[in-house]
């Protein structure tokens, strides 16, 4: 990581934000082939016993073996396809870290979005390395930390940005996208990750 880049987290973790890593060019191929190179879902997961879908469409890709649960479902990893490759590759390269798996996110419009979550699973685990890169639509993405909840770190995610998360700031620090009032086209987000064992 550019060493100009500085932790946007005032304690307990660490977030740097490289914005324009990819190339606006390069970042709208990446767009169309994720887009429509990529078996989109949408996916029940259980929220207070009951049953509801997702409000965006997802994907899970990674090297054989490594499954994932995620929010109550047990995704199996779809092989790399060449711009998961290329694109995990850069990623690597910027950060020095390797990964062998992705989440990807689909938000389709301004009702789509991600609640307050951590990626604290236990497959990733003590103090995972994140590294989350954005195409498409700008949305909003939100800090919250997790016991003092009025400290919030507001940004906004770009195409060709790259999120990079570290230290311990998946255990004090909860992270969302909301829903906007204002319309919005599609973003793709892919979380970068590392599943131990
Ligand atoms: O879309 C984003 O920027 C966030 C995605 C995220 O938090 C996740 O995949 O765990
Ligand atoms: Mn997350």
């Amino acid at each position: 990581m550019n060493e100009k880049i500085e932790n946007l987290l005032p304690k307990q973790g660490a977030a740097y934000l490289h914005e324009g890593l990819f190339s606006a060019d390069e970042s709208a191929n990446y767009m169309e082939e994720l887009m429509t190179g990529i078996r989109w879902k949408q996916e029940p997961i259980v929220i207070f016993g009951k049953r509801v879908m997702q409000p965006r469409l997802t994907a899970w890709h990674g090297d054989p073996g490594k499954a994932y649960r995620y929010s109550g479902i047990l995704m199996e990893p779809t092989p790399w396809n060449k711009a998961l490759l290329e694109i995990k590759s850069k990623i690597e390269k910027s950060t020095g870290v390797t990964f062998n798996s992705a989440l990807l996110n689909q938000y389709r419009h301004e009702k789509d979005s991600m609640g307050w979550h951590r990626d604290n699973e236990k497959e990733l685990g003590v103090n995972p390395v994140i590294a989350s890169v954005s195409f498409g639509e700008v949305r909003r993405f939100l800090f919250r930390h997790y016991t003092e909840k009025s400290l919030k770190k507001e940004l906004y995610l770009s195409a060709g940005s790259l999120l990079l998360m570290s230290g311990e700031t998946q255990k004090h620090w909860e992270h969302s996208i909301s829903k906007q009032s204002t319309p919005v086209g599609p973003r793709i987000n892919i979380t970068f990750r590392t599943i131990l064992s």
